[in-house]
C-alpha cells in the first residue's frame, strides 16, 4: 500500500494554524485567541491536486531551541514523519518575529510554502507586505491569507500541489542565513558528518545543531552509528573544541551568535519587504490593556464580567429554558405514542422504560440554552483575547498556590466556569512549562465543574435559591477554585516540591473581534458534546435505575392479590358513577380511556405550569376543566 503523504502546518503560536488547518480541510479543530491552544498533533485529510494528503496541525512553537512539550512533538513531526511539504503559518502583522521560526524551518531543508496570514489585521494596522518580495527573499511561494475568512485557500492548495512536485524535479533554492565567523566551523562539522549516515537530518543544518550544542543533535550523532563509533566520538570532541574555539576567538557564546545572525536576517528581510506607516502609535490593544491588565481595574474587570457571565446564562437560559420546555414535552408526547397504551393495574414494560428514559433525556435536554449562553460567551472571552489577560492577572494568585498564569486555560476548560471537561483540560497543562505547576495543574483540574455536574447544580440551584440563580452559580464556580488552591498548594508543597518551577512567560495576542459564526459554531459544538455525553450516561443509568426498581417482578400471589383489589375497586367507582349523572358516560370498556384522558390533562397541566405561572392564566385552565366536564357528562 502506497503512504500517504503528509504535509504540516507549523508556525509560532497564536499566528492561526489550527484556523488555517480548519479553512483546508473543512474540520473543526479548537481555535482561541490565546498562545497554546493545540498542544498533540491533529490530522486532517486534504485533496492537493487531485490526490489525497494527511494535514498535520501541529502544536505552535517560538523557536526549535528550547525543548518544551510543544517543541518537541513539532520537531518530530518535521524531522521524523517526513512531510512532503510545510506550510509555514506566520502572522503578517508581526512577520520580524515570525520570520525567526521561518529561518529555521527553511534550514531543515523541506519544501516549504509560506501561509502570511492574518492580512486583514496587517491592513487595519497599516502594515503592508510585499509578498512578491518576500517570495523572492526567501525562495518560497508566499500566499497572503485570511484564515478565518477562508480567504486564500485556493491559491495555497495551488502552491501547495506545485511544491509537491518540485520535490521530484527541482528542489526549492531556499533562503540561507549567512552565519559570518560561524561559517567555517559549520562547513568544516557538516564535512566531519559526511561519513555518518544521516537520514532525514540536513547536513548543514545537524552541523549548526550540533555547535548550538542540541542535545537531541548530539544523542542523535552519539547513539545512531554503532559501527562508526570512532567517527561519532570524534565528530563529538570537535564540535566541542570548536566551540571553545569560538569562544577564544570571537569573545562570543555561539547559541547567542546564531540567535543574533537569526533576528539580524529577520530584520533585512523586513526591510525590504514590510512597509508600516505608524509603528509607534499604540494600538487599540495596547490602549485596552492599560485597564484591562492595570493592577486594581483589573481583578474589579474580571470580576464584573465573571459574574455577568453566570449572570447572563443562569437567569437569562432559565427563562429560556422555560420557553423551551414546551418543546421537550411536546417531543416526549410524540415518542410515548409508538409505545403501547398502558392497563388499569400493569404497564407494559417497554412502555413504562421507555416513558422513565424519555422523560429522563429531556429534563437534561431542557438545560440546553443555559449551556447554549454559557458556552457563547465563553466562545466570546476565548476568541476575544481576553484569557491570557485573565492569566496575567491570575498568575500572582496561582502562583502563592504552586500554580501558574498558564494554569488558567487548564483549569477554564476544565470548568472552573462550570461545564467544562476534565479530558481536554488535563491535555492542555502540556502547555505550562514549569514542571511542578503543571503536575499541580494537572491534579486540580478534575476538581473543577465538569459537564456532568451542572445539571445537579442547577436542580439544587432551582430549588433553594432560584431568587438568585446566577449568584448561586458564581458563588459555586468561585468556591471550587478556592476549593482546589489549597489543595494545590499541599500537592506543590508535598509530592510535587521536587519538581523545578520556571517564571510566566506569556505573549499577549492583540484583540479580535469574535465572530458570530465562530461563536456559534464552538457554542453549538460543546452542547453537541454535551448533549452526546449526558444522554448517553442519563440513557444508561436511567436503564440501570429502571431494572433495579422492575426486577424481580412481584410473585403470583401478590399481583393476584392486586388484580382481586383492581377489580374490587373498578366495581365500587362503577357502583358509585351510576349513582351520579355520569353513569351514562363510564362504564368498563372506557374507563381506561377516561382514566388515560385524565392522566393527559394532569401532564399537560404540569407542563403548562413551566412556561408560565399557572394562575397567570385561568381562563385556559377554565376551557380545560370544562372539556372534562363535558367529556364525563
Ligand atoms: N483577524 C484574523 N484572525 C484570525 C485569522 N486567522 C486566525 N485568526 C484568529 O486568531 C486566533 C488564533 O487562531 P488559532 O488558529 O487558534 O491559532 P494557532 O496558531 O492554531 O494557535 P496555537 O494552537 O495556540 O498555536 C483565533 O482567535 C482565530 O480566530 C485571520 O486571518 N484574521
Ligand atoms: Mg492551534
Amino acid at each position: 500500500m502506497n503512504k500517504v503523504s503528509t504535509i504540516a502546518l507549523a508556525g509560532q503560536p497564536n499566528c492561526g494554524k489550527s484556523t488555517v488547518f480548519n479553512m483546508l480541510t473543512g474540520a473543526r479543530q479548537h481555535v482561541a485567541n490565546y498562545p497554546g491552544v493545540t498542544v498533540e498533533k491533529k490530522v486532517g485529510i486534504l485533496s492537493v491536486g487531485g490526490t489525497s494528503v494527511e494535514l498535520v496541525d501541529l502544536p505552535g512553537t517560538y523557536s526549535f531551541t528550547s525543548y518544551s512539550l510543544e517543541e518537541r512533538v513539532a520537531r518530530d513531526v518535521i524531522l521524523h514523519d517526513d512531510p512532503q511539504v510545510l506550510i509555514d503559518v506566520a502572522d503578517c502583522s508581526n512577520l520580524q518575529r515570525h520570520l525567526y521560526l521561518t529561518l529555521q524551518l527553511l534550514e531543515m531543508e523541506k519544501p516549504t510554502v509560506l501561509a502570511l496570514n492574518m492580512v486583514d489585521v496587517a491592513e487595519r494596522r497599516h502594515i503592508s507586505v510585499d509578498s512578491s518580495k518576500l517570495e523572492q527573499q526567501l525562495g518560497i511561494r508566499v500566499i497572503r491569507t485570511i484564515g478565518k475568512k477562508s480567504f486564500g485557500r485556493k491559491e495555497l492548495l495551488d502552491a501547495l500541489a506545485e511544491s509537491m512536485t518540485a520535490t521530484d524535479e527541482n528542489p526549492q533554492r531556499n533562503y540561507t542565513i549567512d552565519y559570518g565567523e560561524l561559517e567555517s566551523y559549520i562547513t568544516k562539522v557538516a564535512e566531519e558528518l559526511l561519513p555518518l549516515s544521516t537520514k532525514n537530518y540536513p547536513l548543514r543544518w545537524l552541523a549548526i545543531k550540533l555547535l548550538e550544542n542540541d542535545a537531541e543533535a548530539l544523542a542523535f550523532v552519539s547513539k545512531t552509528n554503532q559501527n562508526l563509533l570512532a567517527t561519532s566520538t570524534a565528530i563529538l570532541a570537535s564540535v566541542e573544541e570548536y566551540r571553545e574555539e569560538f569562544m577564544r576567538v570571537t569573545g562570543q557564546d555561539i547559541e547567542r551568535f546564531i540567535a543574533k545572525k537569526r533576528h539580524e536576517a529577520c530584520a533585512s528581510i523586513c526591510k525590504e519587504c514590510v512597509t508600516a506607516r505608524s509603528q509607534a502609535a499604540e494600538t487599540f490593544s495596547d490602549k485596552l490593556d492599560r485597564y484591562i491588565c492595570h493592577k486594581v481595574f483589573g481583578p474589579i474587570i474580571l470580576f464584573a464580567i465573571l459574574f455577568c457571565l453566570y449572570q447572563v446564562s443562569i437567569v437569562l437560559g432559565n427563562d429560556l429554558a422555560q420557553r423551551v420546555w414546551p418543546m421537550w414535552a411536546a417531543l416526549g408526547d410524540f415518542l410515548m405514542q409508538i409505545f403501547p397504551q398502558p392497563n388499569f393495574l400493569v404497564d407494559p414494560v417497554s412502555r413504562s422504560l421507555g416513558s422513565w428514559t424519555i422523560q429522563s433525556v429531556t429534563a437534561i435536554l431542557n438545560y440546553l440554552p443555559i449551556f447554549f449562553l454559557l458556552f457563547s460567551l465563553i466562545a466570546i472571552l476565548e476568541d476575544s483575547g481576553y484569557m491570557p489577560r485573565m492569566a496575567f492577572l491570575l498568575d500572582r494568585l496561582f502562583r502563592k498556590f504552586g500554580m501558574h498564569g498558564q494554569s488558567t486555560l487548564p483549569l477554564i476548560l476544565g470548568g472552573v466556569y462550570v461545564g467544562g471537561c476534565a479530558i481536554p483540560g488535563v491535555l492542555a497543562t502540556k502547555a505550562i512549562p514549569d514542571e511542578r505547576a503543571r503536575l499541580t495543574t494537572l491534579m486540580v483540574v478534575p476538581m473543577m465543574n465538569c459537564l456532568a455536574k451542572v445539571p445537579l447544580y442547577l436542580i439544587l440551584i432551582s430549588a433553594y435559591f432560584s431568587d438568585h440563580s446566577g449568584i448561586a452559580m458564581f458563588f459555586i464556580a468561585t468556591v471550587t477554585l478556592f476549593m482546589a488552591l489549597p489543595v494545590a498548594k499541599a500537592l506543590s508543597l508535598t509530592v510535587l516540591s521536587k519538581y523545578e518551577s520556571a517564571p510566566f512567560i506569556m505573549e499577549m495576542p492583540a484583540y479580535h473581534l469574535p465572530t458570530v459564526s465562530g461563536v456559534l459554531h464552538r457554542a453549538l459544538e460543546r452542547m453537541w458534546l454535551f448533549v452526546k455525553k449526558i444522554v448517553t450516561v442519563v440513557i444508561a443509568v436511567a436503564v440501570i435505575v429502571f431494572v433495579l426498581i422492575n426486577f424481580p417482578t412481584l410473585s403470583t400471589e401478590v399481583q393476584n392479590g392486586f388484580e382481586q383489589k383492581e377489580t374490587a375497586a373498578v366495581t365500587k367507582f362503577l357502583d358509585v358513577t351510576s349513582a351520579t349523572t355520569l353513569h351514562n358516560a363510564v362504564d368498563e370498556q372506557n374507563l381506561m380511556d377516561l382514566i388515560l384522558f385524565a392522566d393527559g390533562y394532569k401532564k399537560a397541566k404540569t407542563w403548562s405550569k413551566r412556561p408560565c405561572n399557572i394562575t397567570r392564566n385561568p381562563t385556559k385552565i377554565c376551557r380545560k376543566k370544562s372539556a372534562i366536564l363535558q367529556y364525563c357528562c
